[in-house]
């Protein structure tokens, strides 16, 4: 009898805190060994890392996949779709958002939501809840929902379906301090994108790329200031998500500053994109990159790169939510001239977030391998409940892993990406890296270029409270 189902000899192993070279033995889905060198002949299959860097396979803790919508637009990836793009791209858990409807509680949006992934995913995956409704019978709920393993509650500031007032997110702060678990919070001014967008329709200005303007930095920055000072005032942790602009940023280094416990995200658009990719004409065509909050300016593409380095972003998620471009309940919902704020919102990144990150972080020094594997794994899977089984190479964790190639010249190319969305923003775009393989809980998704995972084989998990209990 072996010890081990498989060991991976000669990796540059890479955690959050430390870079070392040595073999990983691998049993029953988990890791059991790592040592300077393990004996061969103990494995039933040996796979030669040949001193490449090894990580954790990625944590992508925001992605939407067959979220139900309230306009009757239909995003591109379901659970099978968007797990098989994810593994392929290095990422062996998500975190997508069971949404609430208005009107239903919550235990119901879950319900609905595991029938969706039901059978379908082929990497683990945990859920948030997203609160569109906080009533007090919702309020009520929110202890039974983290005991059962949901200890993150999505709340956004603006789209008129999901919204929720002041009040009501610091009823759902309240709630979620007691039982110490985590906010995240899309922080935009409601009001000042319905006031721009009006002002900019009745000019004509109906382009994809006046969506850039509508969603201005300012509304961004006063809603970041709104969200932390809500959170000032109930005593409680909250993560912003999706932070694109310079003047956001500054908000949380100013939260900082006064010791305020905030965590925050950012994503690849906001390094990769610009405003320009929602054009420099009329062109319907920028519709692909419309997102909230959309990308900015290099300005900002430089400021989120210098809080990526200096350890004020927690997080590095792609918020993946595709739609079609070709497609009438894509982008193309209403036609092909439609005014910008009747465009669905996202764009994909589940399969490119972290050959980007790899490459034009890792690579060109912008950042350290420890850091890189820190934002991608370690950290969401600490702050949403989910380590050491997920995000670390560490005896009895989860083997969850990727070898990297470093050493390529690989155009992206939508045709050669496993989502089923019809586009990406980055096609054209040059890597140097990408997962030679990717292991998840030991067995092979993504190697030698093809995709090996089953659909069923992804497990739900789980997440415990990231923070004590005060209630
Ligand atoms: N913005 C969001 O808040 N969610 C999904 C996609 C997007 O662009
Ligand atoms: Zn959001
Ligand atoms: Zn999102």
């Amino acid at each position: 009898m072996k010890s081990f189902d498989l060991i991976v000899k000669n990796a540059d192993i890479v955690t959050a805190s430390e870079r070392y070279r040595g073999d990983i033995g691998i049993h029953n889905g988990r890791i059991s060994v790592i040592a300077a060198e393990l004996d061969a002949a103990q494995a039933q299959q040996v796979i030669d890392a040949e001193g490449r860097m090894v990580t954790p396979g990625g944590v992508d803790a925001h992605c939407h996949l067959d979220q139900p919508s309230t306009d009757g637009s239909v995003g591109a990836d379901d659970f099978i779709s968007g797990t098989r793009s994810a593994a392929c791209g290095g990422t062996t858990t998500i975190i997508p958002f069971a949404m609430q409807f208005k009107g239903q509680s919550l235990k119901q949006a879950i319900a609905d939501y595991h029938q969706r992934a039901e059978g379908k995913a082929s990497i683990d995956y945990a859920f948030h809840v997203i609160i569109t409704d906080a009533s007090q019978a919702v309020i009520d709920e929110i202890p039974e929902v983290i005991a059962q393993g949901y200890t993150s509650f999505k709340i956004y500031m603006t789209y008129d379906a999901l919204k929720l007032t002041d009040h009501h997110i610091l009823n759902v702060l309240e709630a979620a301090r007691e039982a110490g678990a985590i906010s995240m919070i899309h922080a935009e001014n409601d009001d000042c994108i319905s006031w721009l967008t009006e002002r900019l329709k009745k000019q004509g200005k109906t382009a994809p790329r006046y969506h850039a303007l509508a969603h201005s930095p300012i509304g961004e920055r006063e809603a970041t200031h709104r969200a932390i000072s809500l959170a000032e005032l109930v005593d409680v942790p909250i993560l912003l998500v999706h932070v694109s602009s310079r003047a956001a940023i500054e908000q949380i280094y100013w939260a900082r500053g006064q010791g305020i416990n905030i965590f925050s995200e950012t994503c690849p658009q906001y390094l990769f994109l610009t405003a320009e990719d929602l054009g420099i004409d009329d062109s319907f065509h920028g519709a692909k990159c419309i997102c909230s909050p959309p990308p900015r300016d290099t300005d900002s593409q430089n400021a989120v790169w210098n809080a990526l380095a200096n350890g004020t972003f927690t997080i590095f998620s792609s918020d993946h939510c595709p739609f079609n471009f070709d497609d009438p309940r894509g982008k193309k919902l209403h036609g092909d001239n439609a005014s910008f704020d009747l465009v669905p919102n996202g764009i994909a990144g589940l399969e490119t977030r972290l050959p980007l990150l790899m490459s034009e972080g890792v690579l060109q020094n912008r950042i350290s391998a420890q850091r890189f594997v820190d934002l991608t794994a370690t950290a969401p899977a600490k702050l949403y409940g989910l380590y050491p089984q997920k995000g670390s190479i560490a005896v009895g964790s989860d083997a969850d892993l990727v070898i990297w190639d470093t050493d390529l010249d690989k155009t992206i190319t939508n045709n050669d990406l496993h989502t089923n969305a019809d586009h990406t923003p980055y096609e054209g775009k040059r890597v140097q890296a990408w997962p030679a393989l990717t292991l998840s809980r030991g067995e092979k998704v993504w190697s030698e270029g093809q995709y090996h995972g089953r659909a069923g084989s992804g497990a739900f998990l789980p997440c415990a409270v990231p923070f004590p209990v005060r209630g």
